[in-house]
């Protein structure tokens, strides 16, 4: 790792290298340095990204244009070159590494602890997509080809039940049933999408209240993070993962599922902050947010299916059935906004006509 550290160009020695984080997919550690300042070197995951340098690419593009449309160095991500002048490098194992400042003086939170704090999310998510606005999308590269298509997530399940390599479709059956009830609801926001009846946007599409940096003590929204999969999307895939994780009342992986169900009052807290940040939403796209937090919901619990059908490839596990039981909690806050659509609505009538 020192041999890494001593790559990049930072303004003084590194006194300790710990890992950080709640990633699934990439490894991330924060550095200390003697001067009292932070770093974050991250190694990019290969199983999930099949093309860093363009994902690179991305990053450097994405934060120069947030960078120019903000004052204040916390509201953005800076990459710190290596001593060669490059964004990243790569290890003599073929492992990308970057270093990216730390933003100091803020929190990152697993689940909002007010929906004020999740209205923050909602603010900097929405933001994030206003200031893109103007972003050449099509010099963007396809981090994850068809990251949202949630029909080309269903045919990833079939084949994996087809294929049942693990011997694990007998303990998931139940799992699979719900899912595949779902499937042609679930084809919606991509139909939506090859129709035009949505428009595309340059997206986050990763909105995990986690990746949203808030001041420590103001905790007023600071920093969007986790830039890996911004690509063209729709802005119902921003709004629906972000409802997905921090409108939940419980952990991704919690194992009671009792606990877990839709907190409207987070809803309404994250549609009042999003919306006008965002600014600009046409009709259909306001109309399509509920189904953003439906289908998203929806399509991240079948990729968890399908990732623990596979033998656990592509997310991180703890332990054998880590992914099953974060699909069961998808499956059951998606039954829950079902059971809530009615009430989702009034929430979204209220929040456009105010
Ligand atoms: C992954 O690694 P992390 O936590 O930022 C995944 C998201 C999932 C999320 C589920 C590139 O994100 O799409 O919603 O796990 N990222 C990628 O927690 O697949
Ligand atoms: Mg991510």
């Amino acid at each position: 790792m020192e041999d890494i550290i001593t790559k990049f160009v930072l303004p003084a020695r590194v006194v300790s290298c710990d890992p950080w984080g709640n990633g699934h997919l990439n490894r991330t550690f924060r550095l200390a340095l003697a001067d009292g300042s932070h770093y974050i070197l991250q190694s990019v995951s290969r199983t999930a990204f099949h093309d860093i340098p363009g994902l690179m690419e991305n990053f450097a593009a994405v934060t120069k244009v947030l960078a120019e449309q903000s004052a204040d160095p916390r509201a953005c991500l800076h990459l710190i070159p290596t001593r060669d002048g490059h964004d990243y490098l790569i290890d003599e194992y073929g492992e990308y590494w970057r270093m990216l400042d730390f933003v100091e003086g803020s929190v990152c939170l697993q689940s909002p602890e007010s929906p004020e704090d999740f209205y923050q999310s909602a603010v900097a998510f929405g933001s994030f997509q206003r200031m893109l606005r103007g972003f050449p999308a099509d010099t963007l590269h396809e981090t994850i080809p068809r990251f949202h298509d949630t029909p080309d997530r269903y045919r990833k399940l079939r084949a994996a039940i087809a294929a049942d390599e693990y011997g694990r479709v007998k303990d998931a059956s139940s799992e699979i049933a719900f899912a595949l009830a779902r499937e042609k609801d679930a084809g919606v926001l991509q139909k939506m999408r090859d129709d035009g009846t949505l428009p595309l946007r340059v997206t986050h599409n990763d909105t995990k209240l986690n990746n949203v940096m808030l001041d420590e003590k103001t905790r007023k929204a600071l920093c969007v993070i986790d830039l890996d999969t911004v690509m063209p999307g729709l802005a119902a895939y921003d709004f629906g993962d972000a409802i997905r994780f921090g409108a939940s009342t419980a952990a991704e992986d919690e194992k009671d599922l009792s606990k877990v169900s839709l907190d409207l009052e987070m809803f309404r807290a994250f549609a009042r902050g999003f919306i006008p940040a965002c600014g600009g939403l046409t009709g259909a796209e306001l109309d399509s947010l509920p189904l953003g937090a439906k289908i998203m919901t929806l399509e991240c619990g079948v990729r968890f299916l399908t990732d623990y059908l596979e033998g656990d490839s592509y997310f991180s596990v703890a332990y054998s059935t880590h992914n099953l039981d974060r699909a069961r909690t998808q499956f059951k806050l998606a039954a829950d906004i079902e059971a809530k659509w009615e009430d989702i609505l009034a929430i979204m009538r209220d929040v456009t006509n105010a």
